[in-house]
């Protein structure tokens, strides 16, 4: 089986990016070794602080924050790097040629239950001119050079993509490396499955609650067809199943934030995630316009998401958009 940097060198992705992924697979090790320790490790359970998101900080949030921040800023080719727990971005090499957008630990509320969690990461290229601070993350989503996560699973696994289409690798726990066990993930177009935090379907827009109420309608409604629901409430976990087998994940619009009436992040989960479906074959979109297209106005911006098979997504923003 293919190592990562063979397989990195055979994409001709340049040696810079390919150090900055070298050193991603570095923390990647280093955090699944912290959580399969579990209880063992006294990381368990929560700080008191919380993050600049007003959430509870668990302890393996800091830790794997702590990590990557360390390890990646020792690396001279990462300019700064973002993190979804922390205000401002931190500096690093003024001479570096890319920038790193992290979450930590996605679904970080899996972590004391033993379930799957996640880190997501970006990587944009840093600009040339005279930007400062948050001011070099402000780019699209199409800028991005690579974008992935690690799911702490069963296995962990490391799923990347460079433009080249969506590469899955998995810890040998023995030999301690990557290995390519998945060369090109493909999201099938249309999926019986659908993922949406059920709960909060008195908050969603009508036609939200009118997509949804026509799955649960099941092969006697409008959709002839019987749906199925998973939700694993770490984003990272629920896009691993859509990009392994298909399906939908939305975290809608929701009323009970007037200013703020999204739940995900756009440079943490929505870009990444977002580049990954597209190179699956899927779509992404807020519900008004691409994911990707986005031109970010603050580095911790949170936005609507739908994602994953295509055929699906469009019927979704059909209903959004009024015409179904
Ligand atoms: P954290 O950033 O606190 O780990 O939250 C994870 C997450 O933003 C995303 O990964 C999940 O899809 C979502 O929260 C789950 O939210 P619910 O609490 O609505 O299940
Ligand atoms: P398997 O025996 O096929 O693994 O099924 C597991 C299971 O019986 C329960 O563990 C789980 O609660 C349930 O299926 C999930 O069922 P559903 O598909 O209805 O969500």
């Amino acid at each position: 089986m293919q190592r990562l940097i063979p397989t990195l060198r055979r994409d001709h992705v340049e040696e810079g990016l390919i150090s900055v992924i070298n050193t991603l697979q570095i923390c990647a090790k280093e955090i699944s070794f912290r959580l399969h320790q579990g209880e063992l490790a006294g990381v368990l359970g929560s700080t008191l602080d919380e993050n600049i998101q007003g959430e509870t900080q668990k302890k393996l949030d800091v830790l794997a924050n702590q990590l990557l921040k360390d390890i990646l800023l020792e690396n001279s080719h990462i300019r700064a790097v973002a993190s979804e727990e922390e205000e401002g971005i931190v500096d690093g090499h003024t001479t570096g040629d890319y920038l790193v957008a992290f979450d930590p630990l996605d679904g970080s509320s899996n972590i004391d239950i033993n379930s799957m969690v996640g880190t997501i990461f970006s990587v944009l290229p840093a600009p040339k001119d005279d930007r400062q601070g948050v001011d070099l993350f402000l780019q699209p989503g199409t800028n991005q050079l690579m974008a992935g996560y690690v799911l702490y699973g069963p296995s962990t696994m490391l799923v990347f993509t460079t433009g080249n289409g969506v590469r899955v690798f998995t810890l040998d726990q023995k030999v301690g490396e990557f290995l390519l066990t998945d060369e090109d993930l493909e999201i099938p177009a249309d999926t019986c499955e659908f993922a949406i935090n059920m709960s909060n379907y008195r908050h969603w827009q009508p036609q939200m609650r009118a997509y949804i109420d026509d799955l649960l309608a099941g092969d006697t409604g409008p959709r002839c067809k019987n749906f199925n629901m998973r939700w694993i409430a770490a984003m990272v976990a629920d896009v691993h199943r859509v990009l392994c087998r298909g399906g939908l994940f939305t975290y809608p619009w929701d009323c009970r934030m007037p200013n703020k009436p999204y739940k995900l992040r756009l440079m943490y989960e929505g870009n990444p995630m977002a580049w990954l479906v597209e190179q699956a074959g899927g779509v992404a979109h807020t519900g008004e316009q691409r994911i990707l297209d986005i031109e970010p106005t603050d580095i911790h911006q949170r936005i609507g998401v739908i994602l994953g098979s295509a055929n699906e997504v469009n019927t979704c923003l059909e209903y959004l958009q009024g015409s179904q």
